[in-house]
């Protein structure tokens, strides 16, 4: 049996983990250098970082501050990295998980250009079977999935797509080469936070720029800036309380959270704060002025209108503007922020076609044919966003007990007990898998997920348990918690990613836990003091 586990040939591991973004890289340095487990990261990428190694379209940010949204385990790593900007674009967040693979030592535990295609429970050894597409299947008793919520790319199949004779690119597949789009007739389909992005950036590097917007958005300006150094010197001094104050924040962040609802305060009142934090930019509307804007509808029609008279004052043109204004309830999907979204608008080279007047019809060689004309084009970038949460896993191929297909199982949608494991499926865990709690600063989400995991394993270590599988009622009990949390919002009115609707056939279920990370986490230490309820230990 191949047991040097640094060996690039080894086959038996401890614990074989998809993925080496912010999920990967951090189960690994936790169950390596920790518990000492044999780990192998199967990564599809050339390199590290996950979502910031793939998303490299023009324009393409973390929204959450980089000193929030960063590794908060390693107060030496807190002191050494310099963010040169509040909000990093993506090279710098690459830069960073890379440094973080090199400080850590993990490189040589994670296979590149890897993908894991198909995953295996073997009943009779208790391992997990997994194929790669190098052709190799390897084995471990822990299987291990930090393959993203938003890494299972969608791109329409609109007719006549591969008939387009310029150049199209998936934002979530950006080539690593540079793409010269000067004196170029662009086509942007998709205006979630990642066309918002793209837009304003595209729009000032293009000859000329149309906007295929099928549903508008909210977008506030993220207000993002170099770092300050004072604001810097300040915050290393201060960092073991402000990542405190992060982990015991519903959202992640360092805002204060509201104390007040909306409609008790006077409307001059509720005025003042929505400017002030405006102002501020950034998730501040929703996340740190009143409690129930996504509660209570009333609540809601007030920061939805005071968004909408933004855009009015932000777009020149007020029949493009009407266009602009989003119908659903602010922050029943993610709300984007941006960098000069909507003045894009007012720039000559840039036109917005909503779909739902005039829906595509085809793309054609020349470019894309809406119901009423044909918009001639040299290149398509298509901003459509991902099949989220569930999306990666499915398109591995699990096969947990008695050969059950993982997607089988989730037919009727996702069901897992606290996002962590499904049944059926011993010994597979899931980070930030659906039914999850994730929230704005997905970084703390992940580290504390990765915790509970390697916490589980610790255990069952201890304990003697050679595996560990949620229980029927362990997903019954999870489910009726996010759905009840669901319910007690505006959240499944809105179609988005988070409920699934944006997938032809996906079944529309929330796909995430709302109730705010204070109480997922409860949840998630809960079951664990309980010596995993919820779950079944052999
Ligand atoms: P999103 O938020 O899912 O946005 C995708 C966009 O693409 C959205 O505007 C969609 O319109 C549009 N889309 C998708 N399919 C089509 C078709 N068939 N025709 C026209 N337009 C379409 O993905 P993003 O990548 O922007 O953001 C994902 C997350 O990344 C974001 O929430 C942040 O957390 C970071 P629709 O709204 O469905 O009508």
């Amino acid at each position: 049996m191949p047991m040097d586990h640094d060996s690039a040939n080894a086959t038996l591991f401890d614990v074989i983990v998809v993925g080496a973004g912010f999920s990967g890289l951090y189960a690994l340095h936790r169950m390596r250098n920790d518990l000492g487990l044999r780990v192998v990261v199967f990564e599809a990428g050339t390199g590290v970082g996950g979502t910031w190694h793939w998303n490299r379209y023009p324009g393409c940010r973390c929204d959450v501050p980089s000193y929030a949204y960063s590794f908060s385990f390693s107060p030496e790593l807190d002191q050494e990295w310099s963010w040169t900007e509040k909000c990093a674009a993506q090279p710098e967040i690459e830069r960073y998980l890379n440094h973080v693979a090199d400080r850590f030592d993990l490189r040589r535990d994670i296979r590149l250009e890897t993908r894991v295609i198909g995953a295996r429970y073997d009943e009779a050894t208790g391992l997990w079977d997994i194929t790669t597409d190098d052709g190799r299947t390897t084995h471990a008793r822990w299987f291990v999935s930090g393959a993203g919520i938003l890494s299972a790319g969608n791109v329409p199949a609109f007719k006549g797509r591969d008939t387009f004779a310029g150049e199209s690119y998936f934002t979530g597949q950006w080539p690593h080469h540079p793409v010269d789009l000067a004196g170029k007739r662009v086509g942007v389909i998709g205006t979630g936070s990642t066309g918002i992005q793209v837009v304003p950036v595209v729009a000032e590097q293009a000859a000329h720029l149309t906007v295929f917007q099928r549903t508008a958005n909210y977008s506030v300006p993220s207000r993002n800036g170099p770092m300050d150094p004072e604001f810097e010197r300040t915050l290393k001094a201060m960092y073991p309380a402000a990542r405190a104050k992060e982990r015991a924040s519903p959202v992640g962040l360092h805002e204060d959270s509201p104390t007040r609802r909306a409609l008790d305060v006077s409307p001059e009142e509720r005025q003042r704060v929505y400017e002030a934090a405006w102002e501020a930019g950034g998730f501040r509307l929703l996340v740190s002025t009143f409690t129930d804007l996504v509660t209570n509808r009333e609540a809601n029609r007030t920061i939805s209108e005071f968004i909408a008279g933004k855009i009015r004052q932000r777009v020149r043109d007020p029949q493009v503007a009407g266009k602009l204004i989003p119908t659903h309830p602010f922050g029943t999907k993610r709300p984007a922020l941006d960098n000069g979204y909507f003045e894009a608008f007012n720039r000559d080279n840039v036109a917005l076609v909503d779909l739902r007047d005039t829906p595509i019809v085809e793309i054609t060689p020349r470019g894309i044919r809406t119901s009423d004309r044909e918009h001639p084009l040299d290149v398509i970038i298509y901003a459509t966003g991902f099949d989220g949460f569930s999306g990666s896993l499915v398109r591995m191929d699990i096969r947990g007990r008695g050969g059950r297909r993982l997607q089988d199982h989730w037919a009727e949608g996702p069901r897992t007990a606290l996002g962590f494991a499904t049944h059926g499926f011993p010994n597979f865990f899931m980070v930030t898998g659906p039914q999850s709690g994730v929230f704005f600063n997905v970084a703390r989400n992940i580290e504390q997920h990765v915790d509970w995991i390697v916490d589980c394993i610790s255990y069952m270590r201890d304990h003697g348990h050679a595996a560990i599988e949620a229980t029927p009622e362990g997903e019954s009990g999870w489910n009726a918690r996010v759905e009840a949390a669901a319910n007690a919002t505006l959240v499944l009115e809105t179609d988005s990613w988070w409920v699934g609707s944006n997938i032809p056939g996906k079944p529309r279920r929330i796909l995430r836990f709302v109730g705010g990370a204070v109480a997922y986490q409860q949840a998630c230490n809960e079951a664990a003091a309980k010596g995993y309820e919820g779950f079944v230990l052999q």
